[in-house]
C-alpha cells in the first residue's frame, strides 16, 4: 500500500513555532506508522516563498527576499531535524522544479478557457494573502477572525480562475465523499460556504514582481495560493514523474483549520479542470491556543523559541505533549507549565518508571537476566491481548488523523502494565521458592511488554526505541508495528540493563535564573536527592494519622519530647526531636502522620514506637498535618 502525507507548505516570513511544529509532527506520527505498518510512504513538507508578504518582511529586515527566505528556510529544516521530522522531501516553492509546474498548469487553465483576464477591483489582506470583496469586510478591515487587520484596495489587471463553473461539481463531490473533509464539523462549514456561492477567484498580480511569472504574459506574477497548492503534485514530478503516478491523489492533506477554504475549494476545483483525482482526506485541526486564549501566532507576539524548548526538553516530550494536547475537532492550549507536567506524570511517571522499576526487578531477582517464562495465567492473557486491541484502535485512530485518542490508548496499555505491577506483587513471589516459576512468567512479561512499549511509542517518540534498546540487550525489536501484538518475542537469557531513567523529571524553576537577590525564591539549597526507590519499596512503609493527646520534655534534654498518640483506639509512645520547635501544649490536639510499622527504639530510656513526620530545612520545621478531620489510623498513601 502506498501512503502520500503532506503538511502545509509554511511560510519562511519568520522562524516556525510550536503550531507550525504541531502539524509536521502529528503528519510525522502518522507517516512513521504506516511505515512500520509495511507502507511505502511518501511524507512532504516544505516552504512557501512567493508571498507578498515575504517581499514585505525582506525589505524591513533590509534584505533581498532570495536571502530573508534562506536564512529562514535553514531555521525550518534545522528545527524538523531536531524535532526527528522524517520527511522524504522538503519543497521550496522558488525552486525551478515546482515553477515549472507552476506556469504549465497556468497555460493550460488559460488555454482550456478556465483562466481569463480581466481587471481586479477589490481588497487585499496581506498576512492571509487573500482577496476580500468589500461586502465580506467587517468594519472596513480582514474578516478572518483571527487576523481582523487592515486590508489594501486593489485595482488592477488580473488572471481570474473560473471556480463559479465548478461550483455544483464540487458540491456533489463533497457531498458523495463524506471522508474527503474532517472533521465533520469543518466539513459542514465547507459546504455552507459553497453553498453560499462561489465567485471566480483572482489569480495573478501586477503590482509586485516577487513569485512565479505568468509565462505568456510576464508582467503578471501568479497569485501565491493556487501557485502553493501545487507543491503537492509539483514534488511528486507531475505530470508524468514515476513518483507522481505512484503516490498521487494524496491521502492525506494534514492542515490547520485557517487553510481549509483554500485545501477544499480552490484545490480540488484546481484538480477538477486539470482532470486530476482529488486527495483522499484533507484533515483541518484546530490550534494551539495560549493560555491567555490567542492562537499561537508569531504576529501575536506569543510564540516561544522552539530551539530552546527543545534544549531544555528534547524532541519526545515536546511532541508527546503537542500530540496529546490537541483534541479532535478542537483547540488545544499550549504552556510551558502544562508540558511539564505531562512529561512528569505521563513520560517520568507512568512510562519511565515503569520501565526503571521492573528492571530493578530483573536485576534484583534473577540477576540481570531475562528468565524463561513459564505459563501465563489470566493476568498475562489480558495484558497480551490489550496489546493487540491498542495496536488496532492506534492504528485506526491515526488514519483518522487523531494522534490524542492514539495516545490515549497507548497509556490504557501504560497503566495496565503498572497495575500489572501492583497486583504480581513480584516482592512477595521472590520469598516463596515454591513461586519461582511464577516470578519467571512476571519478569519476563514486564521485559516483553517494555519491548512493545518501545514500538508503541515509535511512531510518536522516536528517541524512545533508541532509549529502550540497549536496556533490552541491543536487539533491534522496535521497527515493525505488528510486533507489538506478539508476544513472547524477547529471548529469554537476555541481559538486561537497569539505566538512567528514561524520562527525567523537570522542575521548571530549574530553567530561570532569580531576577535578583531579593527576588530569590523562597527555598533554601535543595539537599541532594537519595537513591531512586522502586514502588514496591515506598508500599513497604505504613504511615497513619495519629492525633497528639500528650506532650512533655524529656528530661535532660533541650530536642526531644515524649509524645503519646492515639491511633485507631490504640495509644502509643513516641519520642520526636521538636521540642526546640513546639511547645508540648502547641502539640495537642494535632493529628500528625506517624511511620507506624517502624522498628520501636530505646531514646533516653524511653521505647518510642514510630516516628513523627516533619518537613525541615537548616533553621525551621513543621510537623505534617491533615487539613481534613480524617479519623486516626486513615492510611497516608
Ligand atoms: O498558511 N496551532 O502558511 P503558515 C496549530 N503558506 N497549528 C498552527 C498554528 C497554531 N497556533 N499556527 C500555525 C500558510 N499552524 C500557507 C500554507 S499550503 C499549500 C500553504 C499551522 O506558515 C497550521 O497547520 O501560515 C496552519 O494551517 C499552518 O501552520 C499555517 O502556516
Amino acid at each position: 500500500m502506498k501512503y502520500y502525507i503532506t503538511t502545509p507548505i509554511y511560510y519562511p516570513n519568520s522562524s516556525p513555532h510550536i503550531g507550525t511544529a504541531y502539524t509536521t509532527i502529528a503528519a510525522d506520527a502518522m507517516a512513521r506508522l504506516r511505515r512500520m505498518k509495511g507502507d511505502d510512504v511518501f511524507f512532504l513538507t516544505g516552504t512557501d516563498e512567493n508571498a507578498q508578504k515575504i517581499v514585505r518582511t525582506a525589505e524591513a529586515a533590509g534584505l533581498d527576499p532570495h536571502t530573508y527566505v534562506d536564512g529562514i528556510v535553514e531555521k525550518f529544516k534545522e528545527l524538523w531535524r531536531l524535532l526527528d521530522i522524517s520527511n522524504d522531501d522538503f519543497i521550496r516553492t522558488t525552486e525551478e522544479r515546482h515553477a515549472k509546474v507552476v506556469q504549465q498548469i497556468f497555460t493550460r487553465l488559460y488555454e482550456q478557457g478556465d483562466i481569463y483576464k480581466s481587471e481586479y477591483e477589490g481588497w487585499y489582506c496581506t498576512p492571509c494573502e487573500t482577496f476580500w470583496t468589500r461586502n465580506k469586510l467587517v468594519d472596513g478591515k480582514c474578516p478572518n477572525p483571527d487576523c481582523g487587520r487592515e486590508v489594501e484596495l486593489l485595482k488592477e489587471e488580473s488572471y481570474f480562475f473560473r471556480m463559479s463553473k465548478y461550483e455544483q461539481r464540487l458540491l456533489k463531490y463533497i457531498q458523495e465523499n463524506p471522508d474527503f473533509i474532517q472533521p465533520v464539523s469543518r466539513r459542514n462549514e465547507m459546504i455552507r460556504f459553497i453553498e453560499s456561492g462561489l465567485e471566480d477567484l483572482c489569480v495573478s498580480r501586477t503590482t509586485f514582481q516577487w513569485g512565479i511569472k505568468v509565462p505568456f504574459d510576464p508582467k503578471h506574477v501568479v497569485y501565491v495560493w493556487l501557485d502553493a497548492l501545487i507543491n503537492y503534485i509539483s514534488a511528486l514530478g507531475y505530470p508524468d514523474d514515476v513518483n507522481y503516478n505512484k503516490y498521487w491523489p494524496a491521502d492525506v492533506h494534514l492542515i490547520g483549520k485557517d487553510i481549509l477554504r483554500f485545501h477544499t475549494i480552490i484545490w480540488p476545483i484546481i484538480l477538477m479542470a486539470l482532470d486530476i483525482p482529488l486527495p483522499k482526506k484533507v484533515y483541518g485541526h484546530g490550534w494551539f491556543l495560549s493560555r491567555e486564549g490567542g492562537k499561537i501566532s508569531k504576529s501575536r507576539g506569543n510564540v516561544q523559541d522552539s530551539f530552546e524548548l527543545i534544549r531544555r526538553y528534547g524532541s519526545d516530550p515536546i511532541r508527546y505533549f503537542l500530540l496529546r494536547e490537541m483534541q479532535a475537532g478542537m483547540d488545544g492550549t499550549y504552556s510551558e507549565d502544562d508540558l511539564v507536567e505531562k512529561l512528569n506524570s505521563d513520560l517520568a511517571n507512568d512510562l519511565g518508571n515503569y520501565i526503571s522499576r521492573t528492571l530493578a526487578m530483573i536485576v534484583k531477582y534473577n540477576d540481570s537476566k531475562v528468565p524463561a517464562p513459564g505459563a501465563d495465567t489470566e493476568l498475562e492473557t489480558e495484558l497480551k491481548s490489550l496489546s493487540s486491541s491498542v495496536a488496532k484502535t492506534v492504528e485506526q485512530k491515526m488514519l483518522d488523523c487523531d494522534p490524542a485518542a492514539a495516545l490515549e490508548a497507548i497509556w490504557q496499555f501504560v497503566s495496565q502494565c503498572n497495575k500489572y505491577v501492583d497486583t504480581t506483587a513480584p516482592w512477595n513471589l521472590a520469598k516463596d521458592p515454591a513461586q519461582r516459576e511464577r516470578l519467571n512468567t512476571v519478569l519476563y512479561t514486564f521485559a516483553d511488554s517494555i519491548r512493545i512499549l518501545g514500538i508503541f511509542c515509535a511512531p510518536f517518540m522516536p528517541g524512545v526505541p533508541e532509549k529502550i534498546k540497549p536496556l533490552l540487550g541491543g536487539g533491534d525489536y522496535y521497527r515493525v508495528w505488528d510486533d507489538a501484538t506478539r508476544w513472547n518475542v524477547l529471548k529469554p537469557g537476555t541481559e538486561i540493563q537497569k539505566g538512567e531513567p528514561i524520562f527525567p523529571r523537570v522542575d521548571l524553576s530549574q530553567f530561570s535564573e532569580p531576577e535578583s537577590e531579593q527576588e530569590a525564591p523562597d527555598v533554601v539549597k535543595m539537599p541532594p536527592l537519595k537513591e531512586e526507590i522502586g514502588i514496591d519499596e515506598f508500599a513497604k512503609l505504613d504511615l497513619r494519622v495519629v492525633k497528639i493527646i500528650k506532650a512533655e520534655k524529656v528530661e535532660k534534654t533541650d530536642r526531644l519530647l515524649k509524645l503519646e498518640v492515639e491511633m485507631g483506639g490504640e495509644t502509643r509512645t513516641v519520642v520526636s526531636g521538636i521540642a526546640q520547635h513546639y511547645t508540648a501544649e502547641e502539640l495537642v490536639g494535632k493529628k500528625v502522620i506517624l511511620v507506624a510499622n517502624l522498628k520501636p527504639a530505646k531514646l533516653r530510656g524511653i521505647v518510642s514506637q514510630g516516628m513523627i513526620l516533619a518537613a525541615s530545612d537548616q533553621e525551621q520545621l513543621e510537623v505534617l498535618t491533615v487539613a481534613k478531620d480524617l479519623p486516626t489510623g486513615a492510611q497516608v498513601k
